[in-house]
């Protein structure tokens, strides 16, 4: 049981409490168990193996969560949700994960129509049966079918940090076995694609080392799907599957190389090298002769394979980044030298969109800002909701005022870290900003963001935020599409025009590193580049270890061929300070 796996857990209660119309605080702290144990950086298990007392230390959980978490860990299985579950029928849950259905359109739709599966709702969507319910009309009903469509074309992907999550402690199992060299993740997750469809590891390692028989027992394994000398692929419990692929040394750069792709990346590189009478192959890169006189078969000489370096310099390349790998322009652009520096995770210097205990977040601004600290960051921003957010605890003006002298107020015992006073003030519908501007003028950072009303036209929605730009009062857009991985479609908005927009009034965009969000995405941040945005890569922190989501974001900015220079929170504080001038 991973971490990720009790949290999900813990959801699947607050929703099913949610759905059985129970006490709103009671889901409250299901809700926030499942956010602290998914932030948390070290697995829940390893603490109850050491001492399920330090369980206590752990903010926001509570004593019976903290009884359940080691019934989990201890059973495997947590009796509570079980009979939550046995209450109420199975799909139910699954009729969540359709946009636009919350735990109170569950109950309704169960309780007035008897739907409990995404099939029966489909069903009823498209007899037109849900638009004589409360609130619901034939408008609904056709998003419900759209956002159906959805759900079923993106089943089976998982979302990169999931995947990560399940991917990382099983490295660490294959590098444990004995005689194992090297282990190393290719595929997408190595180019940190948004979302994974398998995982693929690589593995070197000594003659008769027992990688296979060892991959194969790993205890999270539900299914042996194959199972072979050099390559067997299994089915961990979460439904990912695992390819695990033997190698040996000297061929292992050119596996690699091959096992990263992208697929279209290969293709253009395979034919670069039949142009210059090369062969590669995931073994390596060979030269063809001809066949002599009197053979009917050439020969291979066998040229390069031992890294990927080799392989890239036998084609004439230097190494191409596996996040550029989607044959988007990386082949020429290495041919001309004139591949991008890439932004690194330690490039980054602070973080611009936090939240804290005072609104929807769990830890409190010492305990974020000391983490911050810890991490060697310079500054974060503390950018709290806006009162229109009532879900999240949002602050009016005069709890405003008072995180600004807290803040000032901390700021005057430290020395060489700063806490920037910021807010995430929504844009309403109408494009309007939900602060007034005397409390935006006090504040050194301000994120406008969209949390409302999506259903609107591209253009409408453009305006929408164009207009909340050019109130001169905003720094920054936050997940300007609003998207959320594997849940909700982004809005439609017209990125160009927001882009243009954003230049005009010196407004910067941000890649939300939070992993359900990775927004901007990747096309867009190649987008920003070309047109000259600036970027900004936070990561929406609910609680301390959130913080750490920023690899997320960088990784997804360089597949968006960002460099540092492209990105404001690489820069000391003096010039975000300067950047950061509204007028
Ligand atoms: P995924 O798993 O859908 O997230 O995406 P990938 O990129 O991990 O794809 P996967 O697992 O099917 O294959 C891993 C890599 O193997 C892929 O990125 C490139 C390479 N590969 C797979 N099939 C082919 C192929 O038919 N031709 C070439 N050149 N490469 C391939
Ligand atoms: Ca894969
Ligand atoms: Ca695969």
């Amino acid at each position: 049981m991973e971490n990720v796996d009790i949290a999900k857990i813990f959801e699947d209660i607050a929703d099913l409490l949610e759905i059985k119309k129970e006490n709103p605080f009671r889901v409250r702290s299901y809700k926030n168990a499942a956010l602290v144990i998914g932030g948390l950086p070290e697995s829940v298990r390893s603490i109850v193996e050491r001492d399920e007392k330090e369980l206590e230390n752990i903010k926001g959980i509570g004593k019976s969560i903290h009884e359940k978490i080691v019934e989990i860990i201890r059973t495997g299985k947590c009796k509570f949700h079980d009979e939550l579950l046995k209450e109420l029928p199975p799909g139910l849950l699954e009729l969540l994960e359709v946009s636009g259905i919350g735990p109170k359109k569950v109950q309704l739709l169960y309780e007035k129509l008897g739907i409990k599966s995404v099939d029966q709702l489909e069903k009823a969507a498209k007899d037109g049966k849900l638009r004589d319910l409360p609130h619901m009309g034939e408008k609904t009903e056709e998003k419900i079918l759209k956002a159906i469509g959805e759900l079923k074309s993106r089943k089976g992907r998982f979302r990169l940090s999931l995947a990560l999550s399940y991917a990382e402690p099983l490295i660490e199992y294959l590098k444990k076995i004995p005689g194992v060299a090297q282990v190393e993740p290719a595929g997408s997750l190595r180019r940190w694609k948004d979302t994974i469809g398998d995982v693929d590891i690589l593995v070197t390692c000594k003659k008769d080392a027992p990688v296979m028989d060892r991959f194969v027992k790993y205890p999270d394994v539900k299914e042996v799907i194959a199972k072979g000398d050099t390559k067997s692929t299994v089915m961990l419990r979460s439904n990912l599957q695992v390819d695990v692929r033997m190698l040996d040394e000297k061929s292992f750069g050119a596996a690699l190389q091959y096992f990263t792709g992208s697929k279209a990346h290969n293709i253009a590189i395979r034919d670069r090298a039949k142009k210059m009478g090369l062969k590669i192959s995931e073994y390596g890169v060979f030269e063809e002769k001809p066949a002599p006189e009197g053979f009917n078969q050439g020969t291979e000489k066998w040229l390069a394979g031992r890294t990927e370096e080799d392989v890239y310099k036998a084609v004439g390349l230097p190494f191409i980044p596996p996040e550029l790998r989607e044959n988007m322009g990386e082949i020429e652009a290495a041919e001309k030298g004139k591949l991008p520096r890439l932004i690194e995770v330690h490039d980054i210097k602070g973080d611009l969109h936090v939240h804290t205990s005072e609104s929807d977040g769990i830890h409190t601004l010492e305990e974020m800002a000391a983490y911050a600290m810890q991490k060697g960051y310079e500054y974060i921003a503390v950018t709290e909701h806006s009162k229109a957010v009532g879900i999240a605890h949002g602050l009016d003006e005069a709890r405003v005022f008072k995180q600004i002298k807290e803040i000032d107020k901390m700021n005057s015992h430290l020395k060489s870290f700063k806490i920037l006073k910021g807010t995430e003030v929504d844009i309403k519908a109408d494009g309007s900003l939900d602060h007034d501007e005397e409390v935006l003028k006090q504040l050194d950072v301000v994120v406008g963001a969209v949390h409302s009303k999506f259903n609107m036209s591209a253009e409408e929605m453009t305006d929408r935020i164009e207009k909340a730009m050019s109130t001169r009062l905003i720094n920054i857009i936050a997940h300007p599409t609003g998207r959320i991985v594997g849940a909700r479609e982004p809005y439609p908005v017209d990125m160009k025009r927001l882009m243009q927009a954003a230049k005009k009034y010196n407004v910067m965009l941000e890649l939300n590193s939070y992993p359900d969000r990775l927004d901007l995405n990747d096309s867009h941040c190649r987008l920003a580049r070309d047109m000259g945005v600036m970027v900004t890569i936070s990561t929406d922190s609910h609680n301390r270890q959130h913080l750490d989501y920023i690899r997320f974001g960088v990784h997804t900015a360089r597949r968006g061929w960002l460099e540092k220079k492209d990105v404001l929170n690489t820069r000391p504080l003096k010039e975000v300070m300067k950047l950061l001038k509204r007028e």
